[in-house]
């Protein structure tokens, strides 16, 4: 088993419901084991700024599957929830799937660049994977806490716990 981390994002399409229904297929994933789930954050959008803001969550999964199939996995997920890929760099979408680690793995391939690069400048990212994983230490040496305690802060909010944005009962077609 293999633990690796998935960032979620989403700022179409009732974000909150994209992260949820996401976790609910990575429950269903074969081969994968969810271990833990980020509170929701609500954050400014990096890039385009005449986009919605968004939600943001970070997974931690232990999996048997190679690097590429879990991208090929997650891949689906966002199709199946309507990902539209378009050409404006960082513009909106109902859900953003990024393998943000892989074990203690650096990969680059034309497919996979892992750890994902904008992983340690990015607020969403660090803090709520500082969260669930703050021993966490960066295939670079880097360690997560302390990256959480200088990263330059944008607005980013803490909106709700993991047992709240994730309950059944909150559960809706999308
Ligand atoms: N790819 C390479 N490495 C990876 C990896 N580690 N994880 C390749 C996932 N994919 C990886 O991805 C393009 C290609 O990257 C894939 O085909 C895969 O082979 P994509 O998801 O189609 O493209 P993208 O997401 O539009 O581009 P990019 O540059 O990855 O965007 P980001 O970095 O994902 O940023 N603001 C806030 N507040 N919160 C956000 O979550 N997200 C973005 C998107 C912009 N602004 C945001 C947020
Ligand atoms: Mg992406």
């Amino acid at each position: 088993m293999i633990r690796c981390y998935i960032g979620l994002g989403s700022n179409l399409a009732n974000p909150r419901q994209q992260l949820h229904q996401a976790v609910l297929a990575f429950k269903q994933m074969t081969h994968c084991q969810l271990v833990a789930i980020s509170s929701l954050y609500g954050s400014k959008p990096m890039g385009p700024q005449d986009q919605p803001d968004y939600m943001n969550a970070v997974l931690a999964l232990d999996t048997t599957l190679t690097a590429e199939s879990l991208l090929d996995a997650t891949q689906q997920i966002e199709l199946e929830q309507g990902r539209v890929r378009k050409k404006l760099r960082w513009g909106p979408r109902t859900l953003d799937l990024d393998l943000l680690l892989f074990g203690n793995q650096t990969i680059e391939t034309s497919r996979l660049t892992v750890p994902h690069y904008g992983l340690e400048q990015r607020e969403f990212v660090v803090l709520p994977l500082a969260e669930i994983a703050p021993q966490l230490i960066l295939p670079n040496g880097h360690e997560i806490a302390g990256l959480a305690k200088t990263i330059q802060i944008n607005q980013i909010k803490r909106l709700e716990p993991a047992s709240e944005w994730t309950a059944n009962s909150v559960t809706e077609r999308l």
